[in-house]
């Protein structure tokens, strides 16, 4: 899963980004266009260090996120020349956390210095909201010259008449999200990548003394939204763990700013996790909500789906509960399933499948 950082420049991305990986970056201000900083990052899970624990296992292979850093976006930005570079990154990302800055700086002149996250979600709805017209608009053209081409029309037809949806909702300023296709049309429209149809996590950056604020979603799709003064998130991973304890208590932080950062991420792309465990590898798989068993086996392997005979489900909270798979399976809480049973959060699965 790739999830994109991006913002107004200022906003706290990069510093957001130091907060989350393990080797920091210099906070020069990006350059519109220049490539993103880029790191993966494991997901911490309680539930799986539980099942290393349990297991001690040869391999131990948490989740992991790919995270990248973008250029901020100035306002403007859709329509400059630059338009092309500055959000192409962008539109390959499963997902956008849009950090938005609530902490007054002097720092960036030609931006107001004033708190105002509310204004500059609707500076970033604009820019995005610019740049997918753009795109669904030179589609359009695209389309009018293939339908000059009998053989093709009926399905250019369609495809504009899809894409015109898009541009009707964009010119009224709503998010492409709003406009519901059905699966096929979805389909034709997937490939253009639409800034505003991808699911958004919304990061309030707080000032270190600052308080909560009111936010409305206004244009895009915004699944999740949390706050945190990302500055002392930052500098606490710098500190010794001493010092960390002490600050992080003074501050009123409880769990740190990584952990929640990823929770807030699956929640906001709707993912949940899998745990596959044995001596030899303990680890966790990143699905949809909603996905079957066939799915996450798919997820381990192809051959896993296409011989899927069973899914083995041991129920986590049960496992936790007992101690061991055995003791699960005595207490007879240890289920098989078929290829439509939807997958839990947690559950603990063993794919039973023909070669
Ligand atoms: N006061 C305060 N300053 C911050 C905070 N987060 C970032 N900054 C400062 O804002 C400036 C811009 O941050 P940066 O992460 O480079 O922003 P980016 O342009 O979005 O990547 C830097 O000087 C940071 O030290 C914060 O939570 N509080
Ligand atoms: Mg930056």
């Amino acid at each position: 899963m790739k999830i994109a950082l991006v913002g107004l420049p200022g906003a706290g991305k990069t510093s957001l980004f130091n907060a989350l990986v393990d080797k920091p970056v210099d906070l020069l201000p990006g350059v519109p266009g220049a490539a993103p900083h880029v790191a993966v990052v494991r997901v911490r899970d309680e539930r799986l260090e539980w099942l290393r624990d349990l297991y001690s296992p040869k391999k131990y292979s948490p989740a992991s996120l790919t995270l990248e850093d973008h250029a901020g976006i100035p306002p403007g930005a859709a329509r400059s020349d630059r338009r092309g570079e500055l959000f192409a990154g962008m539109r390959n990302a499963d997902g956008l956390v849009i950090v938005l800055r609530a902490f007054t700086t002097d720092r960036y002149a030609f931006d107001d210095p004033t708190a105002d996250p509310a204004r500059d979600l609707e500076l970033v709805a604009i820019e995005f909201i610019t740049a997918d017209l753009e795109i669904c608009e030179r589609r359009l053209q695209r389309l009018a010259s293939e339908w000059k081409k009998p053989a093709t029309r009926d399905r250019v037809e369609k495809e504009q008449a899809v894409v015109k949806r898009l541009v009707e909702a964009l010119e009224d300023e709503k998010g492409a999200h709003t406009v519901e296709l059905r699966s096929d049309e979805e389909g034709l429209v997937r490939g253009f990548q639409l800034l505003t149809r991808k699911p958004i996590v919304l990061l309030g950056n707080t000032a270190e003394d600052g308080d909560a604020f009111d936010l409305a979603a206004g244009a895009l799709d915004v699944q999740h939204r949390f706050d945190a003064c990302v500055q002392i998130e930052a500098d606490l991973l710098q500190m010794d763990e001493e010092d960390r304890a002490v600050f992080s208590e003074e501050y009123g932080i409880t769990e740190p700013l990584r952990d929640r950062f990823n929770l807030g991420c699956y929640r906001g792309l709707g993912l949940q996790s899998f745990f596959t465990v044995g001596e030899d590898e303990v680890r966790a798989w990143t699905i949809e909500k909603g996905d079957d068993a066939v799915t996450a086996a798919g997820k381990i392997h192809t051959d896993l789906a296409k011989g899927f005979i069973r899914a083995e489900v041991t129920p986590y909270p049960e496992l936790r509960e007992l101690g061991s798979e055995r003791e699960v399976k005595a207490a007879g809480k240890q289920r098989l399933e078929g290829k439509d049973y939807t997958v839990k959060d947690g559950d603990v699965l063993n794919i039973r499948f023909s070669k």
